[in-house]
This record gives structure tokens, sequence and C-alpha cells, in this order.
């Protein structure tokens, strides 16, 4: 009685406030109206210490029914085909799990089939002439639906369904989820690793914008960006990371649907929470148009009803636990729960049964609803546009999985089940052969096939389909002429950063090339010099440059253009992976191959995004990730977090990214050229990383012929000098201590294989093993060594499949067949690097690298420290000629005290 009372009484308070607010509206129209309410809720929050300022809207549907757009399709037909799909895709998820282990997910597609269906029957647009087709990130754990959908319209027969995840089986299989790597013509974007497919999906919808403002679009109409998300992968940074980047940049060509089905894999998302209003808040506060679906069409009469405003306070009240709970249980308990906190909420479905209780739809299971949603996105302008959809993981499973904690693993299903769920959906199978768990597909001249294909016709075509068009013309890229200036050499002493800086600024004056390349840099221009083209290039802003830069006379001004080719992602290596991919793979998603040139300090690389590093693979992405700053002691001061001695073991984990090293311009100059004929002109879906240092020295000339070996990994740099001295043939006397006493040692040999800037500790060894230890040491440059030890693996596996055939050589084995003497290799990262090639090195490979952590130091002392500079090349060098038995250990011992190398110093590398 109380509780009514004060219920009345708030009433009217409410009553009043609403008619002064009415009449506001009504003579100071909406605008004033708000900066009113606002003004009023900065009053209350100034004199409310503490007070949380809200957020959100109250816990209804966004659009209410009388504002929602009439529904277009036939609902019945639409469920019917919708019901087909459930069917299969559960089916096939079943049945491969009754004969193998391989997984599979169910509850996923359940809880969205709607989602999905909507979207197919009368928004998703595929690819025609003039139109890329919309770009849909479809989830990951959804794709047995996609795959069931494509089988319904033609595109898969029953074989590919009975093979999903049995890829490796006579004529294949599907993939597990969407991975353009192994089913090129059917995914576009891979979605499974978590958080990636939601950041992807806001660059990519602002890289369609880039590609808009710079003239390089080939569209009449603008495609739209889709992303399902699941409200457990919401928990990813990822995921909502890069919002504001998407409102800022008004991207009204993205519209996220948020798939909340309340749960993720062990349990509820937000079980003493709503993810609904969480994420409501999160959107609204980045400044994106948000839409509510959370009540099917069945509560529109009971909200209606409802004059008290219990019902939705009831639904305020009520946590995502408890709804999951409600999803589970009969509906005589959420009468009991939910509806019988009051009794007035009791009076409002006293006219409903339990059946029709549990029956009340949630809003993303309803076609309607779902429809007016994605409709008002399609309409909104200015700002990219969230979907809140409330559903039931599982949905339609019954007691075999729905909205129960296990669902996320459920992958059987028994005949009882499958009996309940072809009753619930109306599936024709007949009760002999449902054990079997057939899939159905209904006749070709079928209403629902013929709806289907219609539909999809009218849109454009089918969806997902990743199309590259084989006889579009790739890019006119230079030939290897080109870039003759860097084959010179040059005496003035420069970085290979600053070379390759050198090089981009020639390739922005190729003509065939010049518009297709996208640098892409995250708040480190200045630091690579890269400025210099701000002022040429630009940097892409949408809305131009509002303001007049600090630095508008200066000629490395802040050049911010709608037009601008540069893209600053400012201090997000996601980010600008991100935007790296949606450059890289355009020549898939638009028809327009660009060549991103993505250039960072290497340490923020795959250590901090690797899972994009591997993503990019996966999809194909093309184009030059430019790991600048790197080695371990070449970045001297920087210390422990900045030092990079292991992003080239990172690289070499991607299949199909190719990992360079390079020493001087020239080889930069070989790897570009070679890089973009690949990518570019043959079409070869590869992709490249190289170390760039930011070491000053002059450049050499290349030596002749030299471009086959720059390009496989290693090459004769510079030969040793010819040591006709005779002397005492290795013998080193004990007593000789002095530099330059210790006897010349004719005929000895060894070779010094360097990488990058440390190349140049290998020709200083080079220089002191003659000079003092009468060693004639060859330097090679190694380029990379995951490409030779990938030639190596090659003809190793097929020697062993080919037993008494002639063996093949690989390349190392070949190129060093030849060489006396003993091998040893220097690097500025981990001896790992190195040790790739051991096992082809004759006599095996004696490698110093940088293992360990990194220390703040002078770039010697480092050097020093970690035992790659050319003092300690030498001994290292000496000590494999004595292991061998080609000089003796003493001559050893006596180089490290000439030397003045310490050899009880600290071991850099933690064991
Ligand atoms: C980065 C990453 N971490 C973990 C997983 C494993 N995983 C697969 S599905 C899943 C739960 C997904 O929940 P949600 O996002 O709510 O999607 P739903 O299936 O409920 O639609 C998890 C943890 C993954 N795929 N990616
Ligand atoms: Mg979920």
């Amino acid at each position: 009685m109380e509780k009514k009372e004060i219920h009345s009484s708030s009433d009217k308070w409410a009553e009043s406030l609403l008619s002064v607010f009415d009449l506001a509206l009504e003579n100071q129209g909406p605008e004033r109206t708000a900066q009113l309410l606002n003004k009023l809720a900065d009053r209350l929050h100034a004199s409310q210490d503490g007070l949380p300022r809200g957020f959100n809207t109250p816990y209804v549907n966004t659009i209410p029914p009388e504002q929602q757009s009439p529904f277009p399709g036939d609902w019945q037909m639409e469920r019917q085909i919708k019901s087909y799909i459930r069917w299969n895709a559960m089916a096939m998820v079943v049945k491969a799990n009754s004969t193998t282990n391989v997984g599979g997910h169910i509850s996923t597609y359940a809880s969205a089939a709607t989602l999905y269906e909507v979207g197919f029957n009368h928004f998703f647009r595929g690819r025609t002439e003039n139109f890329p087709g919309d770009m849909i990130y479809f989830q990951g754990h959804a794709a047995p639906g996609i795959y069931a959908r494509a089988f319904l319209e033609g595109r898969l027969d029953e074989k590919h369904l009975q093979n999903f995840r049995q890829e490796l089986v006579d004529g294949g299989g599907l993939s597990s989820y969407p991975h353009p790597y192994l089913m090129p013509e059917f995914w576009q974007f891979p979605t499974v690793s978590m958080g990636l497919g939601p950041i992807l999906s806001i660059y990519q919808a602002r890289f369609n914008r880039y590609l808009q403002a710079r003239g390089l679009a080939k569209w009449t109409e603008e495609p739209k960006v889709w992303c399902f998300v699941g409200d457990g992968e919401t928990d990813e940074p990822e995921t909502l990371g890069s919002l504001t980047l998407a409102s800022r940049e008004s991207l009204d060509n993205l519209v996220w649907v948020v798939n909340c089905n309340l749960q993720r894999l062990d349990g509820p998302v937000r079980g003493n929470g709503k993810i609904i209003q969480e994420l409501e808040a999160a959107f609204l506060g980045a400044g994106w148009n948000v839409i509510k679906v959370i009540w099917g069409s069945d509560w529109d009469d009971l909200l209606v009803r409802d004059k008290s405003g219990l019902l939705v306070k009831r639904m305020e009240e009520a946590v995502d636990g408890d709804y999951q709970k409600y999803s589970v249980e009969p509906g005589s308990y959420t009468r009991r729960h939910f509806f019988g906190k009051y009794p007035e909420l009791l009076e409002l479905v006293n006219h409903l049964t339990d059946e029709q209780i549990h029956k009340l739809l949630r809003g993303g299971h309803d076609t309607r609803k779902v429809h007016a949603a994605y409709q008002a996105a399609m309409e909104h302008k200015g700002r990219p546009t969230v979907i809140l959809a409330k559903t039931v993981k599982g949905y339609g499973l019954g007691e075999a999985g729905e909205g129960r904690n296990i669902s996320h693993q459920q992958k059987k299903m028994n005949e009882k089940e499958l009996r309940e769920f072809r009753a619930r959906f109306n599936i024709p199978i007949s009760d002999d052969v449902i054990a079997e768990t057939p899939f159905y597909r209904p006749p070709a001249d079928s209403p629902e096939t013929k709806y289907l294909l219609e539909r999809r016709k009218t849109l454009g075509g089918f969806l997902p389909a990743r199309q590259v068009n084989p006889a579009s013309p790739g890019l006119d890229v230079p030939k290897l002429d080109f870039f003759a200036e860097f084959f010179k050499g040059s005496s003035t002493e420069v970085s290979t950063t600053m070379a390759f800086v050198r090089l981009i600024s020639v390739l922005l004056r190729h003509k065939g090339l010049s518009r297709n390349i996208v640098p892409i840099i995250p708040d480190e221009a200045r630091t690579f010099g890269l400025d210099a083209l701000f002022k040429d290039i630009g940097i892409y802003s949408s809305k131009g440059q509002l303001y007049d830069p600090v630095d508008s006379q200066s000629l490395l001004y802040y050049n911010e253009k709608k037009d601008g080719q540069i893209l600053e992602e400012g201090i997000t290596e996601a980010g600008s992976m991100a935007s790296f991919i949606a450059a890289g793979t355009s020549y898939a998603t638009h028809g327009v191959p660009m060549a991103p040139f993505y250039i960072y300090y290497s340490m923020f690389g795959p250590q901090r995004v690797g899972d994009l590093f591997w993503l990019a693979g996966d999809i194909r992405a093309k184009g030059f990730l430019l790991g600048a700053t790197s080695g371990r002691t070449t970045l001297n001061g920087e210390g422990l977090q900045h030092q990079d001695g292991h992003s080239l073991l990172h690289a070499g984990t991607v299949p199909t990214l190719l990992a360079y090293d390079p020493a001087f311009a020239y080889e930069i100059a070989v790897i570009v050229a070679d890089g973009l004929r690949r990518m570019y002109a043959k079409g070869e879906d590869v992709f490249y990383y190289l170390t760039l240092y930011n070491e000053n020295y002059p450049m050499p000339p290349m030596p002749p012929g030299v471009e086959d070996g720059i390009l496989k990994g290693l090459y004769k740099f510079k030969p040793g000098p010819e040591i006709s001295q005779p002397g005492s043939a290795g013998v080193s006397p004990a007593h000789t201590e002095l530099a330059g006493e210790t006897p010349a040692l004719p005929g000895i040999k060894a070779h010094i294989f360097g990488s990058g800037s440390i190349i140049n500790s290998a020709l200083k060894a080079q220089e002191i093993l003659a000079e003092r230890y009468g060693v004639s040491a060859d330097v090679w440059s190694a380029t990379s060594y995951k490409l030779l030890r990938t030639d190596a693996l090659r003809c190793k596996r097929w020697n062993m499949l080919h037993p008494t055939a002639a063996p093949k050589k690989s390349y190392v084995e070949t190129l060093l067949a030849k060489e006396q003497g003993t091998f040893v290799a220097v690097s500025d990262y981990m001896r790992l690097v190195p040790d790739q090639i051991a096992p082809w090195v004759p006599g095996g490979l004696m490698t110093l690298g940088t293992d360990g952590f990194g220390r703040s130091d002078t770039r010697a002392r480092l050097r020093r420290f970690f035992e790659v500079d050319a003092e300690s090349t030498v001994i290292a060098t000496l000590y494999a000629l004595a292991e061998k038995g080609l000089v003796e250990r003493q001559l050893v011992e006596n180089a490290i005290k000439e030397l003045g190398v310490d050899p009880e110093k600290i071991q850099p590398q933690i064991v």
C-alpha cells in the first residue's frame, strides 16, 4: 500500500514535469528544449556530488512501434527459409561430430539467424559492375549458418556440407570459419579471432571514404560495411577501442549489429548487469547512433497497456542473469518471477498462457523489428549505427542447449531433440531418417527457393563472395632500372630508414604507381623523416584542415587535406594494421589494387599486434610492412621496451610474409622492386616485412650480379683479402699477447654473415681478422634467413619423399658448397634468426645475436654487452676456427685479451 502511494505521488511529479517538457517542446522547439534539459542536468550534477551521469535510455526498443517502417517481405516465406537454414546449420555440425571430433558451433547462428536473414533478404547488396558489394563481417562462429544458406542458394552442395571442417578429405571441404586464405572465392573477411572483425570494419569503412576522396573508388553508390559482433566479443579491447574514429569520421557507411544473446562461452556476458545498457552508454558516449532491438512485437501490446510504467521498471530491474533464466525456464517461472514481482504486471499478462509467456519473443528474433532497425540504420545520416539486438543463445535448440551455459559447446543432439527441432521449425524430414540428420534443400522450383533467389538477384548477387578479377590490370610497377640511384651508393652517411624514405618519395613520382601508394604511419613520421611527405602528398582528413597549423610557415607543416594520401593514424598500431589490411585487400574488395607502406617502430609490430599480422596473411593482404628503429643495439638509448631483437622471428611465423633484414639502400630497392612486381604485376598473394635501422653509414654501390642473392636471402658482399704472407700455419705462440705480434695464418678462411646495420660489425671484423690474425674472412649479406630456411626445408622434404632420386640441393647449400673454412653469423636479432639455416651450413654455424632484454646505452656499449660488435665477431670467428682445429685455442685466448673483451662479463641472455 505504501509503495503504491509513493508510486502515485511520483507519478504526479512526473506528470507535471512532462507537461512542462511538452510545452517547452511545442513553443521552443527540440534544440532549445535539449539545451534547457542539459542545463538542468548540469545544475543537478553541480549540486549532487558523485551522481552518475546517465548515458542510457530506458530498456526498451529505440524505435517505437508507430515509427517502425513496414516490413516489405513475405514474412511466412522468410520464416520457412530461415528454418531450413537453421536445420542445415545444425545438421552440419551434428553430422560432422557423429563420425569425427572436428567440433563446430550451433548456438551462435541459432541466436543470429534472423539478424542475418533479414540482411540477406533485404539489405546486403552483392557486387555488380559499378558497385563493389556491401562488405559484411560475419561472426566467425556463425559460419555454419552462412554455409547452410549458400547450400539453399545452390552455391554449395551436400558434399560440401558433409565435409564441414574436413578440408583435407578428397574433394575438399568447408573451413571452420571465414578464411579467405582457405576459401578465396567465398569468404572476404576473417573474423574468428574476436575483436579483429570489429576494428577492421571501422577502418574498412574509413578506407572506403579515403578511396572515394582520392577519386579512386569505382562506384556510383557507396557500399555499406556491416559488422556482426558477439556481445562477449565486445570485451576485447580491439572491439571498442576505435569507436570514436568511426563517429569522428562520420562513417554512416558503417553498421554494427551486436548479437546480444547475453552469453559468451562459459556463461553470461554480464550476469549481474545488462550488456545492452552498458554498450548503449559506450556507443552513445562515443558518438554513434544506437538502435536497441530488445523486445519482439508481442511485447508492444503489453507496453502500451502498462500505464503504470511498472513493466519498463521491471525490465530495467532484471539483470541479464535473470533474462537468461527466463529463456530456459517454463513460462510459469517468468510469470512468477518476472511479472510476479508487481501485482499489476501479473494482471497485465493474465490473458496469456504460460506457453505464450515463454514464447514472448526477443527483439533480435523478430523479423519485423530487425528489419525496421536495419532500415533506420540505412537512412541514418552523419554517424555510424550500432544495433544492439537481444537474442537467445542456441535459440530453437530446446533442452539441447537453448540459453544454457553449455550452449556454446553444444555439438550433438539426440533423436528426441532432433524431432523437437524438426517440429518447431516445420522441416519436412521423415521419422525413419531423422536420426541421420539429413540435409534438407527445397526443390529448385519451390516457392522458397524461388523467393530466396529472386531476393538475391534483386540485391545484386550472392554473398559472401570474394572476387578478384583475373583480367583486371595489375599496376604498372617500376622496373629495376627505375631505382638506379640506389645502386650507385652514396658516400654521405645515411640509414636504411632514410634510404627507404628516399625510395618512397621516388616511387611517389612513378607514373604508374604513385596514386596507388598508401603511406601509413602511427604518429612517427617525424621520427623516420617521413614528414617530408606531408607537404607533397598531404595527410588524409575527411574534414580537410579547419585550422591554421602552428607550423604552417615551415616546409614540413602538418598538412591535412581532403584528398591527402598519407594515413596518419595516431598512436594505434592496431588501427594502422587495420588500415594496412583494408588497403592491402583493396584489389579484391574494390577491384582497385593499392600498395600500402606501413612504417612503424618494429618493436610495436607483431609483438603488439601479431594477430593482425597473422590475419593479414589469411585475408591475402598485399603491401609492405616496415619495421623501423629495429635492432636491439642499433636503437640505442631507448632500452628494454623499444629495442627489437625478435620481430623477425614473429614475422617468420606468418607463412606468406616475406621477411627481410636488409643492410644497404640497394638491397631495399631490389626487394621493393621485386615485391611490387610479384604482388601487383604477377598477382601473388604475399606481403613483405622489411626491417629498417637508424644508424648512418655510407651506402655502398651494388656489386654486380647480386640481385638474385638479395631476393633469395644471402650473397657474398665483400670477399676477404688474399693473405699470401707465410706464417706458422695457425700456431699461435702462447706468449704472444700484444696486438700485432700474432703471426699470420695463411690460407685460413672464414665467412661472416651479417644483416642490417650490424653488417658493419662483420666488415670491421673482416679487417681485424686480416690485419691482426691473418684470417681472410668473406662478408656475406644475409637478407633473409627465413627465405633460406623455407627453401632448404622444401628440398629436404622432397629428398625424404624421393629417397632414390638424385637429391635436390637448396640455394644455401649450393651457394656454400664450394666455400672453405668456417661460418659465423652476426645479427642485431636473436641467435634463433640466423640459427634457422644452421643445419645446411657446411660444418655448422656459429651465431652471435642479441638474446635478452635491451638496455639503454650507447650503440658501442650495447654491442659489446650483447657480443655483436666487431671484436666479439673476431673472437667468435677465431673460436669457430679453433673448434675445427684450424687455429690453436690459445690464439682465441690471446685475441680475447688483445681486443679487451672481459671473458667474465655477464651473459645478456637470461636463461
Ligand atoms: C581472440 C579470441 N579469444 C577467444 C576465442 C574463443 N571463443 C570463441 S567463441 C567464444 C565466445 C563468444 O561469445 P560471444 O562473443 O558472445 O558470441 P556468441 O557466440 O555468443 O554469439 C570464445 C571465447 C576466440 N575465438 N578469439
Ligand atoms: Mg554472446
